[in-house]
This record gives structure tokens, C-alpha cells and sequence, in this order.
């Protein structure tokens, strides 16, 4: 590992340590994400950015320990990529009708290389094809299991840029959530804090094909002013962080006095 790094990481450490030391503290962003704006905010970073690591070339992840699910950790998001707006062709062909209201279509699913039933008629699942070096989503015809033959994919290419440019090196903080319904505010109380390095892209491929590593589809609708029209949130590659230790090195990382 690179000396830069290992002192950046150091320094980070030192930076937590004052804010574990903080306590209970207000959240700074709203909704889902709010651990994440709050320890950006700590550290003094001022915009998201979500194509490059957050911090010195690390990037950072926050992980609810006092939550009743296991949460998994988002990598990255992207797209599929093999053709311009097949997210859009996956909402329009395969979207089924929202709970809350059935004249809207949601395509919103967790896929990974099991199969993965979305709709009445269709599965669908992830595979790694090694010969045309993408990353498959397949849709299977539930009742005769037959491939629907519609290719959708990501790139090798672009996936492991993706992957090693933002996921090389990791820092993975612990946060207790607190909700204090007295003043309608989100509380963070930031714990352990540990440092990863990336295995490799091979491992990632590998994790795709055993199921480990899943693809979060999060697309709904938005109304326009009679209309209702696709709203993509993301489309995210995330792992379970009892998995983590598949696709990262943990490294011994000790605040410099
Ligand atoms: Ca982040």
C-alpha cells in the first residue's frame, strides 16, 4: 500500500477520534443518506461527489449498528451501459404498478445471480459473461424459464473503473441512529471506525457470480403535471457488511500521536 495513503488514513483516524468524541450529534442532511452528510460535514468536506472517493482518495461509508435489518453498504451506482437509456427500456417493458398507487410503474428490486421473481411473468438475474466481458442482466420467462432474448448489461470496462476509481481504498464508520420525535431530529453517534483495501476486480466478478454482491434497481414514477414519469434513484451494486471482508483487506490503521 502507498506511504500517502497510509498517512491520509492516519490522519482521518485522528480527525474521527474527535468526532466519536462529540457524541450525540444533530444530523446534518435529512432522510436516508444522513449519516453520511453529517460525517462529510464533520470532516469539513463541502460537496458530494459520487464519482471519486470523498476523502483524500478514500472513500467513506457509514453503517447503522442499532438498526432491527441488516443494511447492506452501496458501492456504486451506475447504470446499465450497453445501449443509451436501458434503464428507461427496463421501466417502460418491465415496470409493474406501484402499491401505493396502481397508475404509477416502479421497477424496484434487489437482483443478484439467483433468480430474482420482480414480475408475474418475469425473473430476472445477474451473470458474468467472461467471453463478451460484461456483467448480464437476464430476464427469464417465469413459466417456461426461457431467456428473453434482450441483452442489458455493464461493461467490464466500465465497472472496474468505476469500482477502482471511488472503492480502492475504504473507510467504514459504525453510527448509532437516534430519532427524537420531541423536536423531529435525526441524532448520529459515530463508533468503531475500520480501513479497507480492495482485493480486485476479479473478486468482484466472483462475488457477482455467488450471489454475494447485488444489483439495487430503484426506479419510480414522479408526477408532471397530469402525467407520471419515470424517476430513476439509482440503479446501485451493494454488498452485506458481514460480506465486506470478501472484497476488501482490512488494515491495522493507529491514530499518529
Ligand atoms: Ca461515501
Amino acid at each position: 500500500m502507498k506511504q500517502k495513503i497510509l498517512i491520509e488514513m492516519q490522519d482521518l483516524a485522528k480527525k474521527y477520534y474527535k468526532i466519536q468524541t462529540m457524541n450525540w450529534i444533530q444530523s446534518k442532511g435529512d432522510g436516508f443518506g444522513g449519516a453520511g452528510i453529517t460525517l462529510e460535514y464533520l470532516l469539513g468536506k463541502l460537496a458530494d461527489n459520487d464519482i471519486l472517493p470523498d476523502y483524500h482518495g478514500i472513500e467513506l461509508k457509514t453503517t447503522q449498528i442499532n438498526s432491527k435489518y441488516s443494511t447492506p453498504i452501496g458501492l456504486f451506482s451506475t447504470a446499465l451501459d450497453n445501449q443509451p437509456l436501458q434503464m428507461q427500456y427496463l421501466y417502460e417493458t418491465y415496470g409493474w404498478p406501484s402499491k401505493n398507487d396502481s397508475s404509477q410503474k416502479v421497477f424496484y428490486a434487489k437482483i443478484n445471480a439467483d433468480y430474482s421473481r420482480c414480475t408475474k411473468r418475469c425473473s430476472f438475474k445477474l451473470y458474468v459473461n467472461y467471453e463478451k466481458e460484461c456483467v448480464e442482466l437476464q430476464i427469464y420467462d417465469h413459466y417456461n424459464k426461457e431467456r428473453i432474448k434482450k441483452e442489458l448489461s455493464w461493461s467490464f470496462y466500465h465497472l472496474k473503473l468505476r469500482l477502482e476509481t471511488k472503492l480502492t481504498y475504504l473507510c467504514v464508520a459504525e453510527v448509532l441512529k437516534y430519532y427524537r420525535t420531541h423536536n423531529e431530529n435525526y441524532y448520529y453517534k459515530f463508533q468503531e471506525i475500520s480501513f479497507y483495501e480492495l482485493k480486485s476486480f476479479e473478486k468482484f466478478l466472483e462475488l457477482i457470480e455467488d450471489g454475494t454482491i447485488n444489483v439495487h434497481i430503484k426506479i419510480t414514477s414522479r408526477q408532471k403535471g397530469e402525467q407520471w414519469e419515470m424517476y430513476d434513484k439509482g440503479t446501485t451494486f451493494e454488498i452485506y457488511k458481514e460480506d465486506i471482508e470478501k472484497l476488501f483487506t482490512k488494515l491495522s490503521v493507529s491514530i499518529k500521536k
